[in-house]
C-alpha cells in the first residue's frame, strides 16, 4: 500500500477503525506453553515500553514525517492478496519492518515471536534509542492505520507444541524466518549465552523445518542468514555455492563457512540443516545471507508512532553504522575496533523488507535451497567512521573517530569482494548510502539523543574473555 492510501485510511471514519482494531484484537492469540519466556518479565517490560512511548509521544509525532513512497519496482508492486506469510521474530527490527511492508501490500501476515529479544533488554539493562510499543498495542494500531489484520501468535519456537498449533492454524504459504538470537557478542558473554544461542536457533530452525515437512509441506522457507557465515576469505565470495576443479574433477559445492562468534556458527548449522532437509524431504527454501542493517525508517514504519521500530546502539546489539551514527549525535568517539580494516556487506532496512518481499514473490523449487546474498554495499569500519564523520560535520556535530582495542578475535586488515547480484536480477533497487541517507538518520539520532545511556556505548564483550561463569548483569556496561 502506498503512503497515500494509508493517510486517506488514517483519516476514514472512526467507526472503520474501531472495526480494524477490534479484528486486530481477535487475531492476537497468546500460546500458554512458552517454556522459556517468563511472562511476568514480559510484562514488566511491555508496560514500561508503553509508558516510554507515551512520555514520549509528542516529540515522536513532531519527527515521524511519512516518508513518500516511491513507485515500487518489477514484482514488488505484486498483490500479495491470498498470499499467507507467517513471519517468525515478527516484533524484532527487521521482523515488524517486514511485516507491515508485506501487509501493506496485502499479504495476509502473522506475526510469530516470544519476546526474548526484549528480554534481553531487561537481563542486561540495555534499551533501544526509539520508544517502541508492545507488539499488541502495534498490531492494534496497525489496524486502526491501515485497515490490514495481523495476527499475532505469542510463543517459542523451540515449542514444538506451540509451533505446529500455530502452523495447523495459520497454514502459511510461506514462513519467513527472523527468530533467532542474533548478537555476535551476547554469544560470546559466558557459556550459558553461547548454549542459548546455538540451541534457540538451529533446534528452532530444525522445529520450523519439521514443522514444514509434516504440517505445510508446500510452504516455502524464507531463513534470514548471515553474509558473516562466509568469513572473510582472500578470495571471491559465491552466493552460496562455489564451482570447484580438484584433482581433474568437478563439482559445485556450498561455499566454504567460517563463523567468527557463536552467533555466526549458529547460522551455519541452520544453513547445513535446511540443506540436507530440503534434498531428503523436498521442502523448499530460499537462505538469504543478509549483511549488516542499517537505518530505521520504513514507510510504514513511520506512519504512527506506536509503529516505530526498535534501534538499537548499545555495545552488544548495536551494529557498527547505526552505532556510529548514534555516537555522532551524542558527541562520542566513533568506536572503530583494532585496524578498522573490517569489510562487511551493508544494506538499508528499506531494502532488508524488498528482499524478502522479492524471496518470497519468486519461491525456490521443492527440493531446492537458493541462497542469495543480501546486501548493497561494501564499506570497511574505517570508511564508515569516514562517511559519519564528513557528514556529521556538516550538520554541526562535533564528531572524532577513535581506535579502541579489538574486543573480537577478527581480521582487521584483509580481501573482501562479495557477489549480490541475484536480488538484483529479481528487481531490487537498492537505497544507497548516499549523503542524504547519513543525513536522515543522523538527524534521526539527534532527534532522540537525550534517551542515550552513554555506559551503553562502550563494546562489552571480549572474545578473548567468554568463561563459564554467568553474566547476567554488568556485560552491558564497559569492564
Ligand atoms: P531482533 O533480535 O531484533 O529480532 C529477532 C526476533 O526474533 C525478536 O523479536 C525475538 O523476540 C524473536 N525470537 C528469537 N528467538 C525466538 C524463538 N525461539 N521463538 C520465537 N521468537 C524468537 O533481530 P533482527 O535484527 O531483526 O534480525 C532478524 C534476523 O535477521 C536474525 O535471524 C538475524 O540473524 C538476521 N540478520 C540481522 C542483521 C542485522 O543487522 N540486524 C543482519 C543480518 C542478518
Ligand atoms: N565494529 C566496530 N565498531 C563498533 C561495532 C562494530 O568496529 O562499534 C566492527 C566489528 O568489529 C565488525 C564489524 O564492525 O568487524 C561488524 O560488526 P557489527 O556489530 O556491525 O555486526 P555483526 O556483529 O557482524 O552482526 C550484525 C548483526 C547480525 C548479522 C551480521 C551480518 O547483529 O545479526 O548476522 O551483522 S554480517 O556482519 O554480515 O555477518
Amino acid at each position: 500500500m502506498q503512503c497515500s492510501t494509508m493517510q486517506q485510511q488514517k483519516l476514514a471514519g472512526r467507526r472503520e477503525a474501531k472495526a480494524a482494531a477490534q479484528k486486530a484484537c481477535a487475531g492476537v492469540r497468546v500460546a500458554g506453553a512458552s517454556a522459556r519466556v517468563p511472562v511476568s518479565t514480559v510484562r514488566q517490560a511491555t508496560s514500561s515500553v508503553r509508558a516510554a512511548s507515551r512520555a514520549t509521544s509528542v516529540k515522536v509525532q513532531a519527527t515521524a514525517t511519512v516518508e513518500k513512497a516511491t513507485a515500487p519496482a518489477g514484482s514488488l508492486s505484486s498483490n500479495g492478496a491470498g498470499t499467507r506469510v507467517m513471519i517468525i521474530g515478527g516484533d524484532g527490527y527487521c521482523g515488524w519492518a517486514t511485516a507491515l511492508h508485506l501487509s501493506a501490500r496485502g499479504y495476509e501476515v502473522c506475526i510469530v515471536d516470544n519476546l526474548c529479544r526484549r528480554q534481553f533488554d531487561l537481563q542486561l539493562g540495555l534499551d533501544t534509542l526509539t520508544p517502541i510499543a508492545t507488539i499488541h498495542d502495534r498490531v492494534r494500531r496497525w489496524g486502526e492505520v491501515s485497515g490490514k489484520h495481523i495476527s499475532l501468535q505469542i510463543g517459542d519456537i523451540c515449542d514444538w507444541e506451540f509451533l505446529s498449533q500455530a502452523f495447523t492454524s495459520f497454514k502459511p504459504n510461506h514462513v519467513v524466518h527472523f527468530g533467532e538470537q542474533r548478537s555476535a557478542p551476547y554469544s560470546m558473554i559466558d557459556r550459558q549465552k553461547a548454549v542459548f544461542t546455538q540451541h534457540n536457533n538451529v533446534i528452532g530452525t530444525i522445529n520450523v523445518l519439521f514443522a514444514i515437512k509434516e504440517l505445510q509441506p508446500d510452504c516455502h522457507m524464507v531463513k534470514l542468514g548471515t553474509m558473516g557465515e562466509y568469513g572473510t576469505p582472500n578470495i571471491d565470495i559465491e552466493e552460496g555455492y562455489i564451482t570447484i576443479n580438484h584433482n581433474g574433477r568437478t563439482d559445485t559445492l556450498p561455499y566454504p563457512k567460517q563463523g567468527n562468534s557463536f552467533y555466526h556458527l549458529s547460522k551455519i548449522h541452520d544453513s547445513t540443516n535446511m540443506l540436507f532437509t530440503c534434498k531428503a524431504w523436498k521442502i523448499a527454501a530460499t537462505d538469504l545471507n543478509q549483511g549488516v542493517v542499517y537505518g530505521v525508517r520504513t514507510d510504514e514504519t513511520m506512519a504512527d508512532p506506536l509503529l516505530l521500530n526498535r534501534y538499537d546502539y548499545d555495545g552488544i546489539f548495536g551494529t557498527a553504522l547505526n552505532r556510529f551514527v548514534v555516537q555522532a549525535a551524542v558527541g562520542h568517539p566513533l568506536t572503530v575496533y583494532g585496524k578498522g580494516g573490517q569489510t562487511r556487506g551493508f544494506l538499508d532496512i528499506r531494502d532488508t523488507v524488498r528482499c524478502i518481499q522479492l524471496a518470497i514473490d519468486n519461491p525456490a523449487p521443492k527440493g531446492e535451497m537458493r541462497v542469495y546474498n543480501q546486501f548493497t554495499e561494501q564499506f570497511s569500519v574505517n570508511q564508515l567512521a569516514e562517511i559519519v564523520e564528513r557528514e556529521g560535520k556538516k550538520l554541526g556535530l562535533n564528531v572524532e573517530v577513535t581506535k579502541v582495542p579489538n574486543p573480537r578475535v577478527e581480521l582487521e586488515e584483509h580481501y573482501y569482494n562479495a557477489k549480490c547480484t541475484k536480488l538484483r536480477d529479481l528487481g531490487l533497487q537498492p537505497h544507497l548510502l548516499a549523503d542524504s541517507m547519513i543525513d536522515s538518520l543522523l538527524e534521526f539520532a539527534v532527534t532522540y539523543k537525550d534517551r542515550v545511556r552513554h555506559e551503553l556505548i562502550k563494546p562489552a564483550v571480549d572474545w578473548r574473555k567468554t568463561g563459564v561463569k554467568v553474566n547476567t548483569m554488568g556485560a552491558a556496561v564497559a569492564r
